[in-house]
């Protein structure tokens, strides 16, 4: 029987590739964005298997009313991947700006449980799966990083508590943690300085979508007993540093 995807955040980098992916083998998928034209762009694409679904993933009324409105064929979601994010801003704390460490907390957390609420019964009944996308800043602090890396802290360990209170009912659960991959992220980021963009992954070999699609891929189609918790993954040439020590 076919299955049925729902990636947040479909209109770019891994949500894009991903939604690629998964409709070349077969699946349905609905790809959710706030950019209309992306989206319209992956259906021409991808044609029947692909449903465009606009919504702010801040606004639950309008996550609501796109889930309501699901044409029959793509109501049975068997899998939800969680993917819609952002970092706003590389300043140390004291250089931020409130309301940009708000939008970060409204999408990456209240938007991400939102819409994994409201799914659940159907997962549930299902016996689908939930992937969500944090990052390596779940784990290693790192200078700027302040409330995205809190966020997907969240979110790390929102789906290990997730899949435990799942316990029973089949329902498989998975954090995929990765570190530089080369996406629209850091363009969003830093406010549109390609420059910046383009010199963050200079040299660096990073990941790339595709490389998150094929893992994404791989972790939702592993035998149904098997459940990957939590996955962290980098490009070669990123690893770790020491602690940073100011001397008065
Ligand atoms: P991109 O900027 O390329 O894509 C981000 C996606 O999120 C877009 O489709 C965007 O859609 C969507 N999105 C952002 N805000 C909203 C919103 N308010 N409502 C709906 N959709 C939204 O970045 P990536 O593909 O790199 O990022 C995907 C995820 O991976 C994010 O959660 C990010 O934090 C995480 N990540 C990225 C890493 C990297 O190095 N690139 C590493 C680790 C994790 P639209 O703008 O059309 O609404
Ligand atoms: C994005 C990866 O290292 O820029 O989540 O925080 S990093």
């Amino acid at each position: 029987m076919t299955k049925t995807v729902l990636i947040t955040g479909a209109t770019a980098g891994f949500g894009a590739a991903s939604a690629r992916l998964f409709a070349q083998n077969g699946w349905n998928v609905i790809g959710t964005g706030r950019r209309a034209d992306r989206l319209q762009g992956l259906k021409d694409e991808l044609g029947d298997a692909f449903h465009p679904a606009v919504f702010d993933i801040t606004d639950e009324e309008a996550i609501l009313a796109a889930l309501e409105t699901l044409p029959e064929t793509f109501k049975g979601i068997d899998l939800l991947i969680n993917n819609a994010g952002l970092a706003l801003g590389t300043a140390p704390a004291p250089g931020t700006k409130l309301s940009e460490w708000k939008t970060m907390i409204a999408t990456n957390v209240t938007g991400l449980v939102t819409i994994t609420h409201h799914l659940l019964p159907t997962l549930i009944e299902r016996k689908g799966a939930v992937i969500n996308i944090a990052s390596v800043a779940a784990t290693y602090p790192y200078t700027g990083g302040n409330v995205y890396g809190g966020t997907k802290a969240f979110v790390r360990q929102f789906s290990l508590g997730l899949r435990s209170d799942l316990s029973g009912t089949g329902v498989r659960v998975t954090s995929i943690e990765p570190g530089m991959c080369e996406t629209e992220f850091t363009l969003v980021r830093t406010g549109g300085n390609k420059e910046a963009s383009d010199g963050l992954y200079r040299g660096v070999n990073p990941l790339t979508p595709a490389d998150i699609a094929g893992t994404l891929y791989w972790v939702a189609t592993l035998p149904a007993h098997m459940n990957v918790n939590a996955l962290e993954l980098m490009p070669v040439n990123q690893s770790f540093a020491g602690f940073q020590v100011f001397r008065e």
